[in-house]
């Protein structure tokens, strides 16, 4: 069993390594974006909600995405392991994923943290915004506002990590397929 947290700011690249990561380790893919973006399109109430917060660059309730999580969770009980793409964000969030996955006896391997500055971010996300229709990468100052709400809100996580000695963090900079593969070795190293 692999249970492996892929973190990083908003751009870092989580989503762009987890497509790799699913196919090498089979693993089954948990990205609370993917999963919020899919109720805006399906146009629920949880939906409606969320599209409000991430069109302005700001993190959706915790309950709402640790909800999201123990469904997936419960649904995907035979699986071999699980990669947390953009989740956990909160000290909060890593808490109850701990109490979710104590259930299952399947505690987290590894967070492997994808580093990258600011200014390569907001460069990321604006090119992605010109052909990726998110609301979230349109503008530099909501690009700006998510950056800052992860480094205020977000960042504590990877000390929750580190404390228990599952913390791992690399260069998100360079060419897709060599962080790949340093992440690969952090798995590794990790098992
Ligand atoms: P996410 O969907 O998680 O979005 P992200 O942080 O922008 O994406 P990621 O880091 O995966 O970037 P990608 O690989 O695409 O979150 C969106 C919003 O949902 C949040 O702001 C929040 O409102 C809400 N939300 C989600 N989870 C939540 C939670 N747990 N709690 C509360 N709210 C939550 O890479 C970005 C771009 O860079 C791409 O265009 C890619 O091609 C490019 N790129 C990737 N690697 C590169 C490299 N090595 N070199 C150059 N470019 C690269």
């Amino acid at each position: 069993m692999l249970n492996l947290v892929l973190f990083g700011p908003p751009g870092a690249g989580k989503g762009t390594q987890s497509e790799k990561l699913i196919r090498k380790y089979n693993l089954v893919h948990l990205s609370t974006g993917d999963l919020l973006r899919s109720q805006i399109a399906a146009g629920t109430e949880l939906g409606l909600r969320a599209k409000q917060l991430m069109d302005q660059g700001l993190l959706v309730p915790d309950e709402v995405v640790i909800g999201m999580i123990d469904n997936k969770l419960r649904e995907n009980q035979a699986a071999q392991g699980f990669i947390f793409d953009g989740f956990p964000r909160t000290v909060l969030q890593a808490e109850a994923l701990d109490q979710l996955l104590s259930l299952y006896k399947a505690p987290i391997t590894i967070m492997v943290a994808l580093v990258v500055n600011d200014e390569e971010l907001i460069r990321r996300l604006l090119k992605r915004g010109e052909t990726s229709g998110r609301p979230d990468d349109r503008d530099e100052a909501t690009a700006r506002r998510r950056v800052s709400v992860y480094n205020k809100e977000t960042m504590p996580v990877a000390d929750y990590y580190g404390q228990q000695g599952k913390f791992a963090a690399i260069d998100g900079i360079g060419e897709i397929d060599d962080i790949f593969q340093t992440i690969c070795q952090k798995i590794e190293e990790s098992r």
